[in-house]
């Protein structure tokens, strides 16, 4: 999508220092990194959010997650622990609209998911 951000990353078109990537999903550091370990996993299909996970394709949203796995495995944190998360809208603030996990890890979480 032209004026999609992470599309434009995914194009190379914005700089992004890759961890992962396969034929269906990109994986990048976060600018603005909020544990020692702060990943990006996105579908290179624009998605706009889980919310529209219904209509999408199956096998693209399967490959985000075994990205997740995959990103956790080469950032060392598979053992230790870590966290994926999803902003979906407004009231969970997604402030991207293209379909985006957050891997993150290297440290002990807080409890409180909200
Ligand atoms: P969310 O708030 O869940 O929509 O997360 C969007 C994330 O995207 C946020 O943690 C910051 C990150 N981000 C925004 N712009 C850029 C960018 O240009 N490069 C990178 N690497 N990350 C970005």
């Amino acid at each position: 999508m032209a004026d999609c951000l992470f599309c434009k990353i995914i194009h190379g078109e914005i700089p992004s220092n890759k961890v992962y990537e396969d034929d269906k999903v990109y994986a990048f550091r976060d600018i603005n990194p909020q544990a020692p370990v702060h990943v990006l996993v996105i579908p290179k299909e624009h998605i706009t959010s889980v919310g529209a996970a219904e209509e999408a394709d199956e096998a693209t949203l399967a490959a985000c997650l075994k990205a997740c796995a995959k990103v956790a495995k080469l950032e060392n944190v598979a053992e230790t622990g870590f966290r994926v998360v999803s902003n979906c809208g407004d009231d969970a603030c997604q402030s991207v609209h293209h379909l985006h996990f957050h891997v993150l890890g290297g440290k002990k979480m807080a409890e409180n998911m909200a």
